[in-house]
């Protein structure tokens, strides 16, 4: 188990909530991280940018993404898929600094979910009225693996389901520095994010970004 200073935060700080057998909320795991974070996706967006993607149903996506990792996600006409380059510059992805793997292995690890090795990084960005409707993530090839997600930034309700479209959902404000893991029988939940309302955030101002870790191959 971490050790965790409780007094300088405000008391959800450091809590774990169960929302499934083997899904877990981490509060504030990722606030250690922050530092180097933001600089992080900040270089990031000088190699590449965000994108607004089109669904293989024709429509544009709005949330914007940029992935980094050795394995890429991308969504056109022609379906969902990873790539290892880049389909618009026929380029590899940028590198995933080793801090966010790292980070990604021990919030699973605090899951209960060891040796977590992230192949692929997407870079969420969500402007204000930015959605995610409910999903499946099982574009990976590799389903025993959990998939991590880090909030920071502007806070955002997060949806989380069953394993059916139609199935009950949860609802739980993510805010800056929250981290999400879920896997094993959990692994194919439906998930989404409902609309981004209008915040300010000290670092972020009204953006919402998410970073979402998986193991592809
Ligand atoms: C979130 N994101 O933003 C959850 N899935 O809290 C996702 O579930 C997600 O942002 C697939 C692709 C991009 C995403
Ligand atoms: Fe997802």
């Amino acid at each position: 188990m971490k050790s965790i200073t409780f007094d300088l935060f405000p008391p959800s700080h450091g809590s774990r909530e169960v929302i499934g057998p083997r899904s877990f909320i981490l509060r504030g795991f990722a606030e250690p991280y922050v530092d180097k974070l933001l600089p992080a996706i900040h270089a990031l967006q000088q190699q590449t940018a965000f994108r607004y993607l089109v669904t293989p149903g024709g429509f544009t996506m709005s949330v914007g993404l940029m992935n980094c990792g050795q394995l890429g996600w991308f969504s056109d006409r022609d379906g969902y898929r990873y790539t290892e380059k880049d389909p618009e510059t026929g380029l590899a992805w940028p590198s995933m600094p080793a801090f966010f793997a790292q980070l990604a292995r021990e919030a699973a690890a605090e899951a209960g979910f060891d040796n977590f090795k992230p192949d692929a990084c997407l870079v969420n960005r969500y402007l204000p009225g930015s959605r995610l409707s409910l999903h499946q993530d099982k574009s990976e090839d590799d389903l025993n693996s959990p998939i991590v997600s880090v909030s920071l930034g502007a806070p955002a309700i997060f949806l989380f389901g069953t394993l059916e479209r139609s199935g009950k959902t949860v609802r739980t404000q993510l805010v800056h520095g929250d981290v999400v893991v879920w896997g094993g029988e959990d692994r194919l939940r439906y998930h989404g994010v409902l609309p981004l309302r209008e915040d300010h955030h000290p670092l972020l101002g009204a953006q919402r970004i998410n970073l979402t870790f998986r193991k592809v191959r």
